[in-house]
């Protein structure tokens, strides 16, 4: 799954018609580089970042939903709010990717009549507040718990399994220590639920806190990250170096798959 931002904050230089532009050419390069889903996120999640209003989030997303609905990959939206979500349903979009699991109230109804895939994911707080003081009696045994009761939550408002995918949400209200916590036991949550997981690493903090790298010179750590979840069993990796990550994942898969 290729990261493609249409927030205003990761373009230098401002201006709707060349954001939108250049997120255009971005989306066709990651399929040049072999992207599998495209997910598209109009809402910066970093940790501190004020929320966007919904009119100015749908200004951002639909225009690059609409401009890339054919070209050929599913398009993911990177979005909590149910009104988002119904926008991009009634424009085609492949999955919605909830950062909040579908806790908002009419999110779970704002799905459920539509054929998409849903990405179920764990936070603990909310953006502006989530890496103050996280804290878990037992990281891996509640993320899973959340992540169960939202599965049932989902199937109860009438969405198949074979519609959802889990994700233990690296960096969203996580120490150093509960993101590795959570990474090492991937396959357990996988087995646990016996759903796909995403995985989402890509350039985060916890790349930056073990390597003292800066956001742009994580990739390398970002790798190590992707492959070892792919190890345990995730099967979408939520990355913004399709090209590099399709690499290592050529490389990994050639040499695990041929066991003699
Ligand atoms: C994730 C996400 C993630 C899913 C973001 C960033 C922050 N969606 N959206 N999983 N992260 N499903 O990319 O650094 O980890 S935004």
């Amino acid at each position: 799954m290729g990261i493609l931002n249409v927030t205003p904050d990761s373009f230098s230089d401002g201006g709707r018609f060349q954001s939108l532009e250049l997120a255009i050419s971005r989306a066709e390069q990651m399929i040049a580089d072999g992207v599998d889903i495209i997910d598209i996120g109009g809402e910066s999640s970093r940790p501190g970042v004020a929320p966007v209003p919904l009119d100015e989030e749908l200004r951002r997303v639909m225009p690059a939903l609409y401009a890339l609905r054919d070209c050929g990959k599913p398009l993911s939206i990177d979005t909590y709010k149910p009104e988002v979500m119904r926008e991009a349903l009634a424009a085609d979009a492949d999955m919605i990717n909830d950062i909040n699991g579908f806790c908002a109230p009419g999110a779970l109804q704002a799905v459920a009549d539509s054929a998409c895939g849903l990405c179920i994911m764990h936070m603990q707080g909310d953006p502006q507040s989530m890496q103050r003081d996280p804290s878990y009696r037992d990281v891996q045994g509640d993320v899973g718990a959340f992540l169960q009761a939202r599965v049932q939550a989902a199937q109860q408002a009438g969405i198949g399994r074979e519609r959802l995918c889990i994700d233990p949400g690296f960096g969203f209200g996580k120490t150093l220590e509960h993101n590795l916590a959570l990474l090492r036991r991937l396959g357990q949550l996988q087995t646990e639920l016996d759903l796909p997981v995403l995985a989402g690493i890509s350039r985060k903090s916890m790349i930056g806190a073990i390597t003292g790298r800066p956001v742009e010179m994580r990739l390398a750590g970002s790798l190590a990250a992707a492959l070892f979840a792919a190890a345990q069993g995730a099967q979408i990796l939520r990355v913004h170096d399709v090209a590099e990550t399709v690499d290592a994942l050529k490389v990994w898969t050639a040499v695990s798959n041929n066991k003699e």
